[in-house]
């Protein structure tokens, strides 16, 4: 090997050696810089005679150009390397899979309540929501409830450690009535001096608060009650809406309605509202599924309107039962004790 295929060979090594761009020119200088020796061997021609310059100039340049070419494929290894390290060090993995963020569904007891609302929405009922923490006038006064009456003690009904605005004592109301006096009395003020005052026809769905729990009692659970006042509103037309629910809920004509008397405070006569099943799993027993009775004068009169112009009926139905009835479950605290694997089986 002469001495210019051992420069090429010694600037290839170096320029090997080199782990970084930055070194890598260093290198490059010792061969190519101003003081480097491919520089020297140049400036060294000025010494020869005249006939050995080209022969020799020719030389040095071919070895100037290969190490060049050596140098440049370092500089493009090396770029090479760093845009491959700075890939990995920021590598995605897209196989990698999604964090899923679950469908939810919906609750039985709330499928349970939208279907009741539309039902009774096809029968021009409306439906009324509203405050679930109430005055003991709306929550028992308007519902016509003795001042002594037991369902008023604090063993019954769960009272608020606070008086609202006007300093009367609050409780968390112990039924969904006190939405109907609500909702009447803004229908008395709106048609106020009207004759025929409209009908009304409301629903009023939502959760309600007992002293109560075992396995068939929640302290908190759900009830929709029902209100139909008119001129002539009879416990015949009580039936007939009740018996369209249960036709259209329970999805069967195979069943019989029965009224049982009974007595709430609120209503006069009442009764207990019966199903019974002709087929299917309940088939054979009396069940009951809803209180109701023909609303009590001063009821009416609570509401602002004339006892002797707006007769009709009331009824409060458990959904909770309705929907236990319906998918047949046997144990009310499953409803709410928030277990996945009951709650996915309704969805
Ligand atoms: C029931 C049973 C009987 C009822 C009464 C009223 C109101 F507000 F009109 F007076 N709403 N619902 C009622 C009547 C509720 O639940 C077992």
């Amino acid at each position: 090997m002469n001495e210019l295929d051992q420069l090429v060979s010694s600037a290839q090594a170096d320029f090997d050696a080199a782990p970084t761009p930055a070194e890598l020119e260093n290198a490059k200088a010792r061969f190519l810089g101003k003081a480097g020796r491919v520089t020297e061997l140049l400036k060294a021609l000025g010494t020869l005679p005249v006939e050995q310059k080209k022969a020799r100039g020719a030389e040095i340049n071919q070895a100037k150009a290969r190490i060049e070419a050596g140098l440049q494929a370092c500089r493009e290894a090396l770029a090479q390397a760093e845009l491959e390290a700075q890939l990995r060090a920021e590598a995605l993995d897209v196989t990698l899979p999604g964090r899923l963020r679950g469908t939810g569904g919906m609750h039985p007891v709330s499928r349970t309540m939208e279907r009741i609302e539309a039902i009774f929405a096809s029968m021009g009922f409306d439906v009324a929501e509203g405050p679930e923490i109430e005055t003991d006038w709306m929550s028992f006064t308007a519902l016509n409830n003795p001042e002594n009456h037991p369902a008023r003690s604090m063993q019954d009904t769960f009272y608020v450690d606070m008086k609202d605005a006007q300093g009367r004592w609050l409780n968390l109301r112990p039924h969904t009535s006190p939405m109907q006096v609500r909702y009447a009395r803004m229908h008395a003020a709106r048609h106020a001096g009207k004759h025929p005052m409209p009908e009304i026809r409301v629903i009023a769905p939502g959760r309600v608060f007992r002293v109560d729990s075992d396995a068939t009692h929640s302290p908190m659970f759900h009830q929709i009650e029902g209100l139909w006042l008119g001129a002539n509103i009879a416990f015949k037309d009580l039936k007939v809406v009740f018996a369209s629910l249960v036709r259209e809920f329970f999805e069967t004509d195979d069943f019989d309605v029965r009224f049982r008397p009974s007595f709430f405070p609120f209503t006069e006569p009442s009764a207990e509202i019966d199903i019974r099943f002709g087929s299917g799993p309940l088939a054979g027993r009396w069940l009951e599924v809803a209180g109701s009775g023909q609303v009590h004068p001063n009821v009416v009169r609570n509401f602002g309107l004339d006892p002797e112009q707006q007769i009709g009926f009331a009824f409060g139905i458990g959904a909770d039962r309705f929907a236990m009835l319906r998918y047949g479950i046997d144990d009310l605290r499953l409803m709410f004790d928030g277990d996945l694997r009951f709650l996915k089986q309704f969805n």
